[in-house]
């Protein structure tokens, strides 16, 4: 899917690769350290970074990826907020010669040229990672089972991804009922807003709440709390991404399962850069390696985790 192969220029000290990134928003720990991920190896690499954030507006990202064609970068970089919507202004950035690589969500779009290259998760294995310890944990096919799902942004690759994978392994358990599937924007206040409402209209029929993410995880442990219950006995809670505060969550009982996602992309997006430029055909797809963790298994790993 790799755009008419441009003629690579002579790279030297004055100028520099120069890449237009426009960030998709603040809302997550994963977030920030996905962009600090990204500025720190390009500063590494001698890259030049032109960083905007779009704060969750898909209207902001497009304008910023007009502006980076207009500048003439090299390449253009951007996490989608949402899947579909992108045809036309990837189409202009094909037609003037700049590659552009999805850091860690995909797009929806009817010609797959119109991207070079796609850095991150898959978020379909995610949920089913989730959905399987839970299978196993529970062991049981005789209780019922009552799900609260805290989705992320409405129509974001990750939230459909995690949602589908999911969904995919519970289907085959009976006992299994999603009793309501919320749509949140990965961040802890969403999270903790739903999760009120969920236990309004459900109580302490809920067993579990899957957030699509850390953060709303963080924000229904506080619901929880606020509402008079255990996170993590009362309620079995479930996220992805396994960043330091929920591994802390794990750590204090609050948190069960995490499955990991991981944001340190910037020095393998450099790394596709430069491949780049140097002739080389990039894989359409890099698909990060990830693991999960549980109570036992979380305390380990915080001793490392920069993030
Ligand atoms: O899981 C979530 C963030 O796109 C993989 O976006 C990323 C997701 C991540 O806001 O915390």
């Amino acid at each position: 899917a790799n755009p008419e192969p441009k003629p690579v220029r002579e790279l030297t000290e004055a100028s520099p690769i120069k890449i237009g990134f426009a960030q998709v928003g603040l809302e997550s720990g994963w977030r920030l350290a996905h962009t600090n991920s990204v500025i720190n190896a390009a500063k590494e690499e001698n890259i030049e970074l032109i960083y905007e954030n779009a704060l969750q507006k898909q209207d902001k990202q497009i304008e910023f990826i007009r502006q980076f064609i207009a500048s003439k970068v090299d390449f253009i970089v951007f996490s989608p907020v949402v899947k579909t919507g992108w045809d036309e202004v990837l189409l202009e950035a094909k037609q003037a010669g700049i590659p552009v690589i999805l850091s860690d969500r995909e797009v929806k779009v009817s010609d797959d040229s119109l991207w070079t290259a796609y850095i991150g998760s898959d978020f379909v294995e995610e949920g089913r990672r989730a959905a399987r310890w839970l299978v196993h944990e529970i062991d049981d096919s005789s209780v019922p089972v009552n799900i609260v799902e805290l989705q992320g942004t409405k129509d974001s690759d990750p939230a459909v991804g995690r949602k589908q994978g999911f969904e995919e392994i519970i289907r085959s358990e009976p006992n299994y009922r999603i009793v309501q599937s919320m749509q949140g924007d990965f961040t802890l206040q969403s999270g903790k807003k739903l999760m009120l409402e969920a236990l309004a209209a459900h109580g302490s029929d809920i067993d579990v709440v899957y957030a699509h993410n850390d953060d709303m995880a963080l924000g229904a442990i506080e619901a929880i709390e606020q509402y008079g219950l255990r996170p993590g006995r009362d309620i079995k809670l479930i996220s992805i991404d396994a960043t330091r505060a929920a591994l802390k969550a794990l750590g204090t009982g609050k948190l069960n399962f995490v499955v990991e996602c991981n944001p340190l992309l910037g020095p393998q997006l450099m790394k596709a850069v430069k491949d780049y430029m140097a002739g080389k055909e990039l894989p359409m797809k890099i698909i990060t390696s990830e693991g999960v963790f549980t109570q036992e298994t979380a305390k380990r790993e915080l001793a490392t985790r920069e993030y």
